[in-house]
């Protein structure tokens, strides 16, 4: 038996050796991480004018993945993973990484009229919007980037979104630059919508001047995005060493499914995305909610209720058949609420969740129920108490949401709003905690006698 090479102890994946010139940069994206990767930066790569357009990508927080990409030219290993076997292909299509505090680099993009798009993947979290949509200026986060800028629209430390896009629309107005599109990615119903009332939330409150503008200059668009992604671990790095015989610091593993489906103008032109394969409607809600109920609802379903049952990934608690039961209740009842076939894409939705090669963990998906649960489960619940139907499917997402977070709010779960939360599902009575994601539900006695009835039979069936 060969031992395998140690990954780092074989020559460095290079751009300048296995990829393709950098692209002047067009497009800026905020929050980048292995889903962009695998998603967006693969439908620019496959674009048929690819040479003209880069990616200048932006972290969240931290400078990890700037640090891992810088030296290797940012381009790194896709690997795309079928049931029967993976295939490699590098990605060339990110021209420089930067941290996301960067407000330097953030505002020399923006001031480049040949920067014609800024696209985002900065979570539901990242939109900073209170529960009724609006940009949430209780926030502190959110009033001191309002504060810094009303006191220097050139504000060098910026830790939020909206207000870093506000900050970069200054930038663009001053040097004389025009139109740009804003295209979220993030797994939000109309996210463009909602991304562009806590931006123009956010311009009021600091300069309004600025609002017109942008009503003049910046077009928004919205968009439906999928690919299975799950975070890199060793075993990537593995994989692509022993295959491919290179290190590559940040390679990703992705599924061989992927859908992109935009609406909005583009009045300074766009990759041909549409020649990779994503479409370009004048209607993407129906794409949207189908997405958002149907694939996230049910990953959410599974990452509360799975690691209950001491699943680990999404593939495993599939092939609970009680779980898959679970899944499949939800599904009769979100489908029926849609208003394009769900069937097909059911049926896919489980292959797509039962590959074997995609080790999807549970507590990925968990992390920041807080924020996923008001838009995959609550839109559903309503609809069904409003005609009266079986609610079981969404209470018991939910009640799952308040037994993960007593049985691994000390542990492993992860939320924006950790302290908040766990101490809300602890407190003993459900309503609190189902007040939290939708006040409408929490005053639903019928919703919350279901989810009491279903956190006792949670609790009471699993070993803690
Ligand atoms: C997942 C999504 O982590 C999660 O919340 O539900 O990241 C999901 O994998 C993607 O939306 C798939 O396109």
């Amino acid at each position: 038996m060969t031992t395998a090479p140690d990954p780092t102890s074989l020559p460095r994946l290079t751009r300048a050796e296995h990829g393709r010139s950098a692209a002047p940069i067009r497009i800026i994206h905020l929050g980048i991480g292995n889903f962009t990767r695998a998603h967006q930066a693969w439908y620019t790569e496959h674009a048929s004018d690819a040479a003209q357009w880069g990616i200048a990508g932006f972290t969240g927080r931290s400078r990890r993945m700037v640090d891992k990409l810088d030296p290797q030219g940012n381009v790194y290993t896709l690997i795309t993973s079928a049931p029967e076997g993976d295939s490699f292909e590098v990605i060339s299509s990110i021209s420089s990484m930067h941290e996301g505090g960067d407000m330097e680099a953030l505002r020399k993009y923006f001031v480049d009229p040949n920067v014609s798009i800024v696209t985002s993947t900065v979570t539901e979290a990242g939109y900073k919007r209170d529960t009724h949509g609006n940009l949430n200026v209780h926030d502190t986060d959110v009033s001191e980037d309002l504060a810094k800028l009303r006191n220097d629209v050139n504000a060098s430390e910026l830790s939020t979104v909206p207000a870093r896009i506000v900050a970069g629309l200054e930038a663009r107005r001053a040097a004389g630059a025009d139109a740009i599109t804003i295209l979220p990615c993030d797994n939000l119903a109309g996210n463009g919508a909602a991304f562009r009332r806590v931006v123009e939330q956010a311009i009021e409150a600091v300069d309004p001047t600025l609002l017109e503008w942008t009503r003049d200059n910046v077009a928004w668009a919205t968009s439906m995005v999928d690919r299975i992604t799950p975070a890199t671990t060793d075993a990537e790095l593995r994989t692509v060493a022993e295959t491919k015989g290179w290190y590559d610091a940040a390679p990703v593993r992705t599924e061989p499914f992927l859908e992109w489906v935009i609406q909005g103008d583009f009045p300074k032109g766009r990759p041909a995305w549409d020649e990779a394969g994503a479409v370009i409607t004048d209607d993407v809600e129906p794409y949207e909610q189908r997405k958002l109920w149907m694939l996230n609802g049910s990953h959410s379903t599974l990452a509360y209720v799975g690691p209950l049952f001491g699943h680990e990934s999404v593939a495993e608690a599939i092939a609970d058949p009680k779980l898959q039961s679970w899944v499949n209740e939800w599904w009769d009842l979100a489908g029926s609420y849609l208003s394009v076939s769900s069937d097909d894409y059911r049926a896919k939705l489980l292959e797509r969740f039962s590959n074997p090669r995609i080790h999807h963990h549970l507590f990925q998906i968990a992390t920041d129920g807080s924020q996923k649960l008001p838009v995959r489960i609550v839109p559903v619940a309503k609809h069904a108490l409003a005609e009266g139907r079986e609610i079981t499917a969404p209470a018991r997402a939910i009640a799952a949401w308040i037994v993960f977070l007593r049985r691994f709010g000390d542990t492993q779960a992860k939320d924006v709003n950790l302290d908040e939360v766990k101490k809300l599902a602890n407190s003993g009575d459900v309503t609190s905690a189902v007040s939290y994601l939708d006040k409408d539900l929490g005053a639903n006695t019928v919703f919350t006698n279901k989810v009491n009835e279903l956190v006792h039979e949670l609790s009471s069936t699993t070993a803690a």
